[in-house]
């Protein structure tokens, strides 16, 4: 059922498109002009969700929005669009309105339906044709013979590497993630520090986290694509319809009750992430954690500093249905890195976390 609505919104997103593509041929001015265009969604709401869960657009682009539930009354409400109508059984909501103002908008469940009503969200985001796009933050793994510890103090070779910060744009933004990576042809090396005023690593609060992705499918929407996703059914890695590998290391883990933990995972689509989630330790389908990480909090400073590494290529290469299931890097290679962080002193847990867009990684 759902994946043959998925199959549908693809079919209807294709035509959509070649329509969208042919008019804006057609309309196609050299000053660059346009009064905006039509643009038509079917978005299912369900417990706990909505699918597709971000809708992109154009600034001054005319919506309209066909809304049903899959199974129980919901609602949608987009505050900066003074939008909160409700979604009854078997009835179709229809909201049209002009998307005159830019920026990432969160729209939410606004009537309770169940235990996962507060996580039932997804994103509208307006893009400004006129703005200019947001230079690609590119992170150089630089290669060195030098041998680093993977201990969360840092190495001398450290200070000679270049870095690259990357911001949080969805959900918290504005964190910054100051990124260096080596590599020594064998293995690949990531030092990450951010700022975080309290160590969340005793198990008492949520926990501090921070994760890698590396986008495997090519189509991943948004790095770590994640931000809002519905976590009680729904682990909050999903990625759109892109397939990620993601690292994901902890302050603590609240499955063993272990400090310092690190996770070598993998998401695919919405639709199959459901069944199909990846964790090494605890739910093996497969394959090896190949991470190591070390994590230490730096108090002077308030800040985590964190140490990655894993063989640039390891053996996790196929895994039924999904194909890839970790990246594989090699020299002289460019590749789409994204990271997630969780504060956990403010109760940051799932999809309430700080997402970056997709930089780059090139592998020197
Ligand atoms: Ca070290
Ligand atoms: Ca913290
Ligand atoms: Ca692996
Ligand atoms: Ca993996
Ligand atoms: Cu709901």
């Amino acid at each position: 059922m759902a994946s043959k609505k998925a199959i549908n919104s693809v079919v209807l997103g294709a035509i959509v498109a070649v329509i969208v593509i042919g008019y804006v041929m057609m309309n196609y001015s050299p000053s660059g002009t346009t009064s905006g265009e039509e643009k038509s969604f079917d978005i299912i709401a369900f417990q706990w969700g909505f699918e597709p869960q971000f809708i992109e657009v154009n600034k001054g682009d005319h919506l309209t929005l066909n809304i049903a539930t899959d199974d129980v009354p919901h609602g949608i409400a987009i505050d900066e669009y003074q939008i909160n109508e409700p979604i009854m059984v078997e009835e179709n909501t229809k909201l049209e309105f002009v998307a005159d103002k830019s920026g990432t908008f969160e729209f939410y469940c606004s009537i309770p339906c169940g235990v996962g009503h507060d996580q039932q969200g997804g994103f509208l985001i307006v893009k400004d044709p006129s703005e200019p796009e947001q230079d690609t933050i590119i992170l150089t793994s630089t290669k060195s013979g030098e041998k680093i510890i993977v201990d969360g103090i840092i190495d001398e070779t450290w200070n000679n590497t270049p870095e690259a910060i990357f911001s949080t744009v969805y959900v918290h933004e504005n964190r910054q993630i100051i990124a260096k990576s080596l590599n020594d042809g064998e293995r690949i090396y990531f030092l990450l520090r951010w700022l975080d005023d309290d160590k969340n690593s005793d198990g008492k609060t949520e926990t501090d986290r921070i994760a890698l992705g590396f986008d495997i499918s090519g189509n991943s929407d948004i790095a770590m694509g994640a931000a809002g996703v519905p976590h009680v059914t729904v682990p909050q890695r999903t990625i759109g319809q892109g397939v990620v590998d993601i690292w994901h290391w902890k302050a603590f883990d609240s499955h063993t009750e272990t400090p310092n933990v690190i996770d070598d995972e993998f998401a695919g689509p919405f639709e199959q992430l459901k069944d199909h989630y990846y964790r090494d330790d605890d739910n093996n389908q497969g394959g090896e954690n190949d991470l190591s990480a070390a994590g230490i909090y730096d108090s002077d400073r308030g800040q985590w500093i964190v140490e990655i590494s894993r063989l640039l290529a390891t053996d996790d290469t196929e895994v039924p249905e999904f194909g890839m299931m970790d990246k594989q890097f090699s020299v002289g290679s460019e590749y789409k890195i994204g990271f997630a962080l969780w504060d956990g002193g403010k109760g940051e847990t799932a999809g309430n976390h700080a997402v970056t867009e997709w930089g780059k990684l090139k592998v020197d």
